[in-house]
């Protein structure tokens, strides 16, 4: 693709963005960055822009004319009035993973779905090196596919991670195998509907071609419609023993077809959903040149994925576990469904458009309590009624204080609290380390006590 010479504008300047403007002025493009902040607030921009020689305009309506191509990060909606109207004067707009793909060299395999995605992405990776099968990983897990190009050979798989919000855009992005692990309401502020957010994940399977794999849950009702219409070849996995299903856990075991991989209690991470993370995982990584043996060795050595039911410490004989990346309501009810009951739970940020009623019944069953903060604490509230006792405790350091001064031997504190970060936090890494810091505190109160 030669972009030399062209007009680009790139919107959003977070990790995307920088990394977009980077390949772009390499490419040769005339290049200007916009941002809904203020350049001093964004940070790295102002250096990296003043390096590149690329100017910076404030987001308007009338700055997005005139360009030949549009390129968006991940968190900037397409369907805002400023990029219709660069739309309407001629520009081509797209997302930065289309960009990235458009120069990407070596095969793709494509991870999403709502929960899941991060540790399937981790575990491919992790797989597939302990194989011995090059690959390096990226995408919606932290790293940006622009900036992976460098790095990307011929002969290498890249691992990406993929939103909705990067999906949405894609048109020549081809990911050789696709994986969708489970599809729930999510980001229904930015989609407005769970059939838009739905389609926008269905994009990884549309832009295959015929010899492309599509690895999907056969239990999940919207990745399993993903095969209507695709040109690559389906490959299921069920938790539910399917029999239609490639890969399939039976009394308690993980098959591929009549071949055991390994008995699920191996695994090393908790909750049923990960045996489907660990699944569809395999299932990739087999695709993708591994073989069982190595792959069966390489899941039980598998670190697991920061902040996604990361156990944090155990004082008191009170266990603290990590799930800041439980930004929904789904991936709530898994970390719920992965315990056995004494829970402290702490519930609440930025709300995103969910229905919180899903949780009245599980915290009913496992939950001493449930600890409110943020912004969407009063509609939780509202939401799971009297389903246990809830506290407003405001901030998280307060609700891990709460929850360590009541707690008793064998209870467990647990954060997944079913919204985004963004009233109280950077981002949801941000939250988890400010939480695992709020443990170390009580943990050195109780050393001092003792
Ligand atoms: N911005 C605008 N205009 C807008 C909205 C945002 O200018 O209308 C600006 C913001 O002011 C900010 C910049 O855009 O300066 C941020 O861009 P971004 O939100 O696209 O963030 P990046 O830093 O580029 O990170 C993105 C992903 N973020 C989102 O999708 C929101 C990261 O996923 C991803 O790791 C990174 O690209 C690399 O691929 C994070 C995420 O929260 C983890 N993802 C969501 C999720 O997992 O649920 C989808």
């Amino acid at each position: 693709m030669d972009l030399a010479g062209l007009k680009v504008l790139v919107a959003g300047l977070g990790k995307s963005g920088l990394a977009a403007i980077e390949l772009l002025v390499e490419k040769g493009a005339h290049t200007q960055g916009t941002d809904s902040r203020a350049i001093e607030q964004i940070p790295g921009a102002g250096p990296l822009l003043e390096r590149l020689g690329v100017e910076f305009s404030a987001q308007s309506v009338e700055l997005f004319r005139g360009f030949d191509l549009i390129v968006l990060s991940p968190g900037v909606p397409v369907d805002l009035p400023e990029i219709e109207a660069g739309r309407k004067s001629g520009a081509k707009v797209i997302g930065e993973v289309e960009l990235a793909s458009w120069f990407l060299r070596g095969p793709v395999i494509g991870i999403t779905g709502s929960n899941g995605k991060t540790t399937t992405t981790a575990l491919t990776g992790h797989l597939l090196k302990e194989c011995g099968i090059a690959c390096q990983v990226g995408g919606n897990i932290g790293l940006a596919p622009a900036g992976m190009i460098g790095s990307s050979r011929a002969d290498q798989w890249n691992v990406l991670e993929l939103s909705s919000f990067q999906l949405e855009t894609i048109e020549k992005f081809r990911a050789a195998i696709g994986v969708c692990v489970n599809v729930t309401p999510d980001h229904l502020d930015r989609h407005h509907t769970i059939a838009a957010y739905a389609a926008a994940k269905r994009r990884l399977f549309e832009t295959q071609q015929a010899g492309d794999w599509a690895v999907l849950n056969a239990d999940d009702a919207t990745a399993k419609g993903y095969v209507a219409g695709i040109a690559s070849t389906p490959v299921w996995f069920s938790v539910e023993g399917r029999a239609e299903a490639g890969w399939r856990l039976e009394k308690g075991h993980i098959y591929r077809d009549r071949e055991l991989l390994m008995p699920a209690s191996e695994i090393p991470l908790r909750g049923r959903h990960n045996i489907e993370n660990v699944m569809a995982a395999a299932a990739a990584a087999h695709l993708g040149g591994a073989r069982l043996e190595g792959i069966r060795a390489a899941v039980r050595s598998f670190p697991g994925v920061e902040h996604r039911i990361e156990f944090v410490r155990e004082t008191g004989g009170v266990a603290y576990y990590n799930d800041s990346k439980a930004t929904n309501v789904d991936a709530t009810l898994k970390a719920i469904a992965a315990f056995d009951g004494g829970l402290w739970i702490i519930l609440g940020g930025k709300d995103k458009g969910s229905d919180y009623r899903p949780l009245a019944r599980p915290l009913k069953e496992k939950a001493r309590a449930a600890l409110l903060i943020g912004a969407a604490a009063e509609k939780i509230a509202a939401e799971i009624g009297d389903a246990a006792p809830v506290v407003s405790c405001g901030t998280l350091e307060r609700a891990v204080e709460y929850a360590a001064e009541r707690a008793t031997a064998g209870d467990t504190v647990l954060l997944a609290p079913a919204c985004a970060s963004f009233d109280q936090f950077e981002n949801y890494e941000h939250r988890g380390r400010m939480f695992k810091t709020f443990v170390a505190k009580i943990v050195e109160t109780n050393r001092r006590e003792r």
